[in-house]
């Protein structure tokens, strides 16, 4: 690089001759007003200007030999030092960045071959028995548990548990003096609705030492009414049979002194809504006093979700039982009677034994039944279990 100081009082002469000494590809470096030769106030004296111009010889800027340069030397020295400091910064930062994209680039990948990963070998076990709608969900959750590396058994069953509403149980209580709690136990035939009503009236009277009435609408099926009779001698409870809603109303209106009353109705197939229907004129005179609860088996299938729970959907339940976990060896409904039902579960059932073999839902628990290859240390017993 050729550099020059230039001196003048006029800067147009002076890029005259530096265009005619140095070329057109000169740049001006520096401009500085002469003070002593007139400052800005002094009239009549024409000011002297000092340019410092320079032109590229070599694109090499660190090939300058400055010994040679003709004039300010060492203010230009400072110049270029700094042009060449905030260069290589620049320099530095670049490949800062370069290397911070290769990195984020890597960890992409990285993170994309997981997922893939997760999602295939979670095809083949953890979303079996999980309805399509809430496949998503659960893998978020694992995600966002194993934090991108390989799940755990564990964690697959801490993102299920996490999606699981239910309400552990039912607080069930001294009446106020406002009447009884009203339990309607209903669902499928045979899913274990009476025996289910035993045990949750069992609770209540040995566990609580609560008054319980049991009434029972179930008049169809031979020894229904002996069944529960039975129970309520067992448990010494007063029962009574309505054939009728108006009956069952009057039945409820005795009750009156009771702490809770459980209520069972007769076992209807989710294809025989005219049979669901008869249910509901039983119960319309109630509808606002009593708490409907659907019973349905662990081992539903996931295409017979659908169906029970639509049939069902009539009688509004407000939470959900599941029996017999005992008998079930592949729970693929229950994520789909979640997600059609939108409602709690509040007790599994696992097997005959009044009043021993019901317990309240957790999570932890109801995941543990859909995902039966995780060991948890709470669990139920599950079909093909001694
Ligand atoms: N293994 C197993 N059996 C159960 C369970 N709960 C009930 N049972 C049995 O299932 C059979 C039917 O039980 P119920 O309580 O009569 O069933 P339900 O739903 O009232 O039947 P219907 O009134 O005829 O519709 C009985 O033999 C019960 O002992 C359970 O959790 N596990
Ligand atoms: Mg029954």
């Amino acid at each position: 690089m050729k550099v020059k100081k230039y001196t003048g009082n006029s800067l147009d002469k002076i890029r005259g001759v530096i265009v005619k000494e140095l070329g057109e590809d000169a740049v001006i470096v520096n401009i500085r007003k002469n003070s002593a030769a007139g400052g800005l106030l002094s009239m009549g004296k024409k000011p002297m200007f000092e340019v410092i111009a320079a032109v590229e010889e070599s694109a090499d800027a660190d090939s300058l030999d400055l010994s040679k340069a003709p004039v300010n030397a060492e203010a230009f020295d400072e110049f270029l030092k700094i042009q060449r400091d905030q260069y290589r910064g620049l320099r530095q930062s670049i490949k800062m960045l370069d290397e911070k994209l290769a990195e984020v680039d890597d960890r992409m990948s990285t993170m994309h071959i997981k997922t893939a990963a997760v999602t295939a070998a979670a095809t083949q076990k953890e979303l079996t028995n999980i309805h399509e709608n809430w496949r998503p969900l659960l893998l978020e959750n694992i995600n966002k548990i194993s934090g991108g590396n390989d799940p755990t058994e564990e964690d697959w069953h801490e993102a299920l548990a996490g999606l699981i509403p239910t309400a552990g149980g039912i607080l069930f209580r001294k009446s106020s003096g406002g009447g009884p709690d009203v339990y309607v136990i209903s669902g499928p035939t045979g899913v274990g609705k009476t025996t289910t009503l035993a045990k949750l009236a069992a609770k209540c009277v040995l566990g609580e030492r609560l008054n319980v009435g049991l009434i029972t609408t179930d008049t169809y099926r031979v020894a229904a009414v002996d069944q529960l009779r039975e129970y309520s001698s067992l448990l010494g409870v007063e029962i009574t049979v309505a054939f009728s809603a108006e009956e069952l109303e009057i039945q409820l209106r005795n009750f009156h002194d009771k702490d809770v009353v459980f209520i069972d109705t007769p076992g209807r197939s989710p294809y025989d809504t005219e049979g669901i229907k008869q249910i509901k004129t039983m119960l319309h005179k109630l509808s606002d006093k009593i708490c409907t609860l659907l019973v349905f088996p662990a081992n539903i299938r996931q295409e017979d979700a659908d169906t029970l729970f639509s049939s069902y959907s009539v009688l509004t339940p407000s939470a959900l039982i599941v029996s017999k976990t005992d008998e079930a060896t592949r729970c693929d409904g229950i994520t789909t009677m979640l997600d059609l039902s939108r409602l709690p579960i509040l007790y599994l059932t696992d097997g005959q034994r009044v009043p021993e073999d019901i317990h309240s839902a957790s999570p932890g628990l109801v995941a543990s039944l859909i995902m039966p290859f995780v060991k948890t240390e709470d669990s139920v017993k599950l079909g093909g279990e001694k």
